[in-house]
């Protein structure tokens, strides 16, 4: 693993699942200090001289879009998991988002629908692309479902943006669920 993709992992970590182990102080938007951040990590020992450049490189190299760095602060853009809840800005969702998830979950998804599961949001997908590369995490013959965002976002159903390829939501009721992509 590259140097970048290794810290982008361990970023990850502290701001969406355990920013208490790196003593941040963490808004309700997931905003931290960045000089909080450094310290934090520079404390941990991996990265004892680490500094904001290292960030924005880590940010640049990374294919994943996962942080956003503004006026001496830092985000997770998705992917929390920690107890409070993340404050996302809602916004009109395309007509179609996708989830590609494992074949063995689907049972369960048709049931139940889609769940947030460890996370505080369910995870969408802009394109077909994005959601088999997210499948593929689970499955190396992932389902691609579709999502009838158009229509749940009439029906009241919020929709925030998370990056460019990646949309969050609270729940995907069965309903909304018009079929499985086949390719
Ligand atoms: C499944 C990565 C059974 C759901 C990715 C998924 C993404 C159900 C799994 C981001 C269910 C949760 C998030 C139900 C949902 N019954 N299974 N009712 N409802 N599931 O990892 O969406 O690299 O928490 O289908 O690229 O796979 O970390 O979510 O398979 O953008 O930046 O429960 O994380 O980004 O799995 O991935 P996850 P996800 P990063």
């Amino acid at each position: 693993m590259e140097w970048y993709d290794s810290l982008s992992k361990e970023v990850s970590y502290a701001l969406r699942h355990a920013p208490w182990e790196y003593q941040l102080d963490m808004d309700e938007e997931g905003w931290v200090a960045v000089d909080q951040l450094l310290e934090g990590l520079r404390k941990k020992g991996k990265w004892t001289h680490l500094s904001v450049s290292d960030l924005q490189l880590m940010m640049e190299r990374t294919k994943k879009k996962r942080f956003e760095l503004q006026a001496g602060k830092i985000r997770a853009f998705y992917g929390h998991s920690i107890p409070m809840k993340i404050e996302k800005q809602a916004a009109v969702p395309p007509d179609l988002l996708y989830h590609g998830t494992a074949r063995r979950f689907l049972e369960s998804i048709w049931e139940r629908g889609l769940l947030p599961g460890e996370r505080q949001y369910v995870h969408l997908s802009q394109d077909v692309e994005t959601a088999r590369a997210v499948g593929k995490r689970h499955d190396a013959k992932p389902c691609i479902l579709v999502i009838d965002a158009k229509r749940a976002w009439e029906e009241g159903v919020k929709f925030y943006p998370g990056n460019e390829d990646v949309w969050l939501t609270d729940y995907v009721a069965g309903r909304y669920i018009k079929g499985k992509e086949e390719k």
